[in-house]
């Protein structure tokens, strides 16, 4: 018999002879007494999950075939973790599951208890890049499937446990407001992943997070299960560093199993389960597993691993394992599992063959239509129907008897607090959560009063952890829930960033819409604090956020454009599922005049919901202001821009130069139209980017003029490529109003 195996063939050998070299039963066992004496496993049960380990074998062994003539796209397997089909024998088909990618035999298991399912053509689909596959279409390589509740993660390790908390989290908290969330209330959450993963940022942040949440009373019904196989690619984990990471997590109950013996998995697996169903509580399941055939097709890993390593994991094959207790138990012979191996492996060629038919997907129309799909005219209808069905008097008890329209001027921040307020009355499912937001009111006030008014079910801080933020609304947000997360300071999103590029952005494109992630991040951000708190509180880039594929970014410069922008965003999150950033100028949050002090001509009436056309803005639409004639120059900005630019275009009004002052209100996607548009009637247009020259919103706009054919002339002010310095030297890298006035005559000039 061979000692190591690095090929599908090799494997298929091994298991064979294995098979052959089974001791003869001990007994026969009723098939519906326990598999062997002291497990819960039965004989039934064990054969079930024996044919869901051979669809999970056999489908690796496919991959590779596939590979081997150009027509399979993904080689990373499972064998040897098989025994995690006892992991989903544990659970319910109605927990929602975020799984590891060597968790096949997992999903073929909850397939088996799920009707009308298939997945052995699933998973072939999803090898072939099928444009047919379930989840992701052609578009991923990934375990999900909507009926089955599996939810798709992508190939960033531990980056879906974040998401996993907040599934956690919703499940409880929709219990606790009443809301539906598409799962049971004793649902449990389980995610899993490698052992090397449990040392990244995002897999310590979930676990900290869940213990944290434990810590102060929270319920959190998460199973983490930890697929170890002892390495990562080619590092291993240090002897032992796993089960004492794992068993040291506060707030985290510790089972551990063997992965390889089905029966002592499943029990353990129970046992975990059950905890976490009863206590609603987070615990981690520590399944020892091994790796087999690599960590992939092409990774020869004779060249880091001893073969002596090699053998001892493939003494442990768990498909071996559960075949050995099936004979033990007289419910098999060898022969009978090996023709059942074969079978398996028959079915599983055949449709092979068949998927490899398919088509895939056409063209880039088809690729990009799950991305993040918009029907502006059903946001519009949400947002005017916003304050209707509520009425003046629940709005009236929210704000504590004066509506906000009756409340003369606002300030960006009062705005925007009104805004909270009117939708956390429209929108029941609507929650606010961050640093600070809920007791404080936030750093500078915005939330103020929230917590009053709705209560610390809707309104509450967390932990100091951005991944974790995001992470609540990305679970929340699949739970039926509207998540309104606040991200501190725009130089903060960063170390979080992934969880908004790779999770939440991604979501619909990689389940073909069949999961949604609303969400409205805000994000304090932008510079011109007269020098106060150096870069880290005048963060001015928001190039990580605009090439997010169906990210919209929206930054309010005005009040009354706050109120527009966020409920749209909104209302986009709730009929579209789509994923917003509200970027919020700090320097203008209590701004209220314009041109001299007191002439209160930046604060604006607040538009209460419901009003066409004043308290919507679609999304992509600019907001244009003419000074004087408006013939001579375009000034296309947004932001604090916006109020620098209106300054100078009135002291430039007054020389007799008419300006348009255009305000993108939208970073993302940009109002192209109106940018055309509004530069044709001038021909002389002037970018005004506060944040930098390379990387700045403004290279998107001056990109946008040369595709869409503008003819004049334009010059771009930006800011310098720099992190912006403590004190007055902040002035020296943002734009101006003087360095307006100079690019301004310069066009003028010509
Ligand atoms: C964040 C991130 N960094 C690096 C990788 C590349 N990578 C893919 S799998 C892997 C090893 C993961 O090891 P482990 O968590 O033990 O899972 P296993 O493959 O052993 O099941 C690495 C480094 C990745 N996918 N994601
Ligand atoms: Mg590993």
């Amino acid at each position: 018999m061979l000692s190591t195996v690095t090929s599908p063939q090799d494997l298929d050998e091994h298991f064979r002879a294995a098979l052959g070299e089974l001791p003869p039963p001990a007994g026969s066992r009723d098939p519906a007494d326990p598999v062997r004496d002291g497990t819960g496993l039965t004989g039934v049960q064990a054969d079930a999950l024996f044919d869901a380990q051979l669809a999970s074998r056999h489908l690796d062994l496919a991959a590779r075939w596939l590979r081997s003539f150009g027509e399979g796209y993904y080689t990373i397997g499972s064998a040897g973790h098989e025994g995690n089909a006892a992991v989903a024998a544990a659970l319910r088909p109605t927990d929602p599951a975020l799984l590891h990618y060597r968790s096949g035999a997992f999903y073929c298991a909850r397939a088996d208890q799920v009707q009308n399912t298939d997945p052995i053509r699933d998973v072939l689909r999803g090898l072939v890049a099928s444009a047919g596959e379930p989840i992701a279409g052609g578009r991923h390589k990934v375990f999900g499937h909507a009926d089955l509740e599996i939810i798709p993660t992508t190939s960033t390790i531990a980056s879906h446990l974040p998401r996993a908390v907040g599934i956690g989290f919703a499940i409880e908290r929709g219990r606790r407001l009443g809301a539906e969330t598409p799962w049971p209330s004793d649902a449990v959450a389980v995610c899993s992943f490698g052992d090397a993963s449990i040392n990244h940022a995002s897999a310590v942040a979930a676990f900290n997070t869940a213990g944290w949440c434990d810590h102060s009373g929270l319920r959190m019904p998460v199973l983490f299960v930890c697929e170890d196989n002892g390495i990562g690619l080619s590092v291993r984990s240090p002897e032992g560093w796993v089960t004492a990471a794992l068993q040291a997590k506060p707030g985290l109950r510790y089972f551990a199993a063997d992965g390889c013996d089905l029966a002592a998995a499943y029990d353990v697996a129970t046992e975990a389960t059950t905890w976490v169903r009863r206590q609603r509580r987070p615990a981690i399941l520590h399944l020892s597993t091994v790796r087999l055939m690599g960590h992939a097709g092409a990774d020869a890993e004779v060249a880091y691993r001893a073969p002596s390593e090699l053998a001892r994991d493939l003494k442990r094959d768990p498909l071996v394992a559960t075949a050995a207790l099936l004979v033990a138990a007289g419910q098999a012979t060898p022969e009978e599992l090996q023709t059942r191996y074969d079978e398996v492996g028959w079915r599983v060629r055949k449709v092979a063959e068949e998927v490899l038919a398919e088509p895939k997907l056409a063209d880039a129309a088809e690729v990009v239509a799950p991305l993040a799909p918009r029907r502006p005219g059903r946001v519009a209808r949400a947002v005017a129907d916003a304050g209707t069905p509520v009425g003046v008097a629940a709005r009236t008890t929210a704000f504590g008897g004066r509506l906000p329209e009756d409340a003369g001027p606002l300030t960006l921040a009062q705005a925007i607090n009104a805004t909270l307020t009117d939708a956390m009355v429209t929108w029941p499912q609507a929650f606010v959560c961050g640093q600070d937001v809920a007791v404080k009111g936030g750093v500078y006030g915005v939330t103020k009063g929230l917590r009053e008014r709705f209560g610390a079910g809707r309104v509450f801080d967390t932990l100091l952890d951005e991944t974790s933020v995001l992470g609540f609304g990305l679970g929340a947000g699949l739970g039926g829930m509207l998540p309104i997360p606040e991200i501190q300071y725009l130089a903060y999103l960063h170390s979080a960033e992934d969880q908004l590029r790779g999770e939440a952005a991604t979501m619909s494109f990689f389940s073909r819409g069949a999961y949604r992630n609303p969400m409205v991040v805000r994000v304090a951000g932008l510079a011109y604090q007269e020098g106060f708190g150096g870069h880290f509180h005048n963060d001015n880039a928001v190039g990580v956020l605009r090439d997010i594929p169906g990210l919209v970014v929206a930054c309010p410069a005005r009040p009354d454009d706050a109120a527009a922008l966020l409920r749209t965003c909104l209302a986009a999150a709730a009929v579209d599922g789509n994923v917003s950033v509200v970027l919020e100028p700090i320097a203008l949050y209590h701004t209220r005049d314009l041109h001299e002090p007191g002439d209160g001509r930046w604060a604006c009436p607040y538009p209460p919901p419901g009003e066409w056309g004043t308290a919507h803005v679609p999304i992509g639409r600019a907001r244009v202001d003419v000074l004087g004639s408006g013939e001579d120059l375009t000034i296309i900005t947004f932001g604090n821009g916006v109020r620098m630019s209106l300054r100078v275009a009135a002291r430039l009004a007054e020389t007799g130069v008419g300006c348009r002052v255009v305000d993108l209100r939208w970073l993302a996607p940009l109002p192209v139209a109106d940018i055309i548009r509004e530069s044709s009637a001038t021909g002389r247009v002037l970018v005004v980017d506060e944040t930098r020259r390379s990387g700045g919103v403004g290279e998107g706009v001056i990109a946008a003029l040369v595709d869409g054919g503008y003819v004049g002339v334009a010059r771009r002010v930006a800011s310098v490529d720099s992190f912006v310095p403590l004190g007055p030297a902040a002035a020296h890298v943002l734009v101006s109003e003087e360095s307006i006035v100079q690019g301004a005559h310069s066009l003028l000039e010509r």
